[in-house]
């Protein structure tokens, strides 16, 4: 059974797929052409990347000056990294994303990303939803008229709490705690 596991390991590298590796766990790896016995040898331990734990945590849906972009901040409230890659951001009633993240993107946990995401965000109510690579809602906001103020963002209380204010003092790539 642990020759046919790192035999799936290895093939799973060979074609290029993400490996998940669990934190906590000692993995030992081979050469892919060789039978291994009793030439194991182990590494320390590793992070885990996760598919879950990056939320909106704050946009703008019409800056201060109104020829800039609209930015959405994502942020990773979990305490690990998470990949990611091809990652989207949709406002609602449109059939392309405003924008996508491209390959090879890791997100430290505690880690903010600011994406630019065009002049996408409607001045009468909008919502914004971030979705993983397989098209699945990760997270999402929407927003009235009435939370709408140019130069001022919409964004969580915290850092990834359930809480959302109107931020007078945007942070854009950096917390949102004392700002909102
Ligand atoms: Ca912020």
């Amino acid at each position: 059974m642990l020759k046919l596991n790192l035999k799936v390991f290895l093939i799973t590298i060979m074609v290029g797929l993400t490996v998940e590796m669990v934190a906590g766990v000692t993995y030992s790896f081979f050469s892919a052409s060789t039978e291994n016995s009793g030439n194991t040898f182990t590494t320390g331990t590793w992070s885990s990347v996760q598919t879950g734990g990056v939320v909106i945590n704050e946009f703008m849906p019409e800056p201060s000056d109104t020829s800039a972009h609209d930015w959405v901040e994502l942020y990773n409230s979990s305490s690990n990294p998470v990949d990611i890659s091809g990652w989207s951001l949709w406002d609602s009633g449109n059939s392309t994303a405003m924008a996508t993240i491209g390959n090879n993107v890791i997100l430290n946990n505690n880690i903010y990303m600011v994406v630019d995401v065009g002049v996408r965000l409607s001045q009468n109510s909008d919502t914004v939803t971030l979705k993983n690579i397989g098209r699945n809602s990760i997270d999402t906001k929407s927003y009235t008229q009435s939370d709408y103020q140019v130069g001022v963002s919409i964004g969580r209380e915290t850092d990834g709490s359930d809480v959302w204010k109107k931020c007078v003092t945007p942070s854009s790539g950096a917390t949102n705690n004392g700002a909102c």
